[in-house]
């Protein structure tokens, strides 16, 4: 009878380890494709959660959209930055012309950016959609594709920058640089 007490108790005991995701924030966005115009519109929306980067407890986000192809950057857009927050709002428009044909081979990559004004700005987390991303991305741009002329939110958990790196390193980089001049209100 002892014996058996012991066991029940060591399994009561027993630790349940957890391993838990880096929790670095989630990003809400709306897509919405124009076939005709050849038109994408990635709205950024707000983002929350998202990991202090600055002693302050803080961050200083802004969001940058890069249209990606076979591994290359074609172009990029910014939101502004929202200066000591974790919690941004910013409803602003980030817009690509992207041929109808073109856009099962292409992506967008979404990295939240921490702005520093000393220093390189930091990555805070990514996140990625198109036709070859991972799961919850892919479904978000086929959700798009299916509802043309509409604008589809989700919001997407954001993972670490070397997640993602897998996925856009696989393709050998072209040499070429991008032929498409990026306009830009501020530094990277
Ligand atoms: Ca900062």
């Amino acid at each position: 009878m002892m014996d058996m007490h012991f066991n029940e108790c060591v399994l009561a005991g027993r630790v349940v380890v957890v391993v838990e995701k880096a929790d670095l924030g989630e990003l809400n966005f709306s897509l919405c494709y124009l076939p005709t115009a050849g038109r994408l519109t990635v709205t950024i929306i707000k983002a929350t959660n998202l990991k202090a980067m600055d002693l302050t407890g803080f961050s200083d986000p802004y969001v940058k959209a890069s249209l990606m192809c076979e591994g290359r950057r074609l172009k990029k857009r910014k939101t502004s930055i929202k200066k000591n927050t974790l919690n941004p709002t910013y409803n602003e428009a980030l817009v690509f012309d992207i041929p109808q044909d073109s856009m099962e081979h292409v992506s967008i990559t979404l990295a939240v950016m921490d702005y520093d004004c000393i220093g390189h700005n930091e990555v805070i987390g990514m996140c990625q959609v198109g036709s070859n991303a991972d799961a919850p991305g892919r479904d978000h741009w086929a959700e798009m594709l299916a509802n043309p002329r509409k604008p589809i939110e989700h919001w997407h958990q954001l993972v670490e920058e070397k997640t993602l790196n897998i996925y856009i390193n696989k393709n050998p980089p072209a040499r070429d640089k991008p032929s498409i001049v990026v306009e830009s209100v501020h530094s990277d």
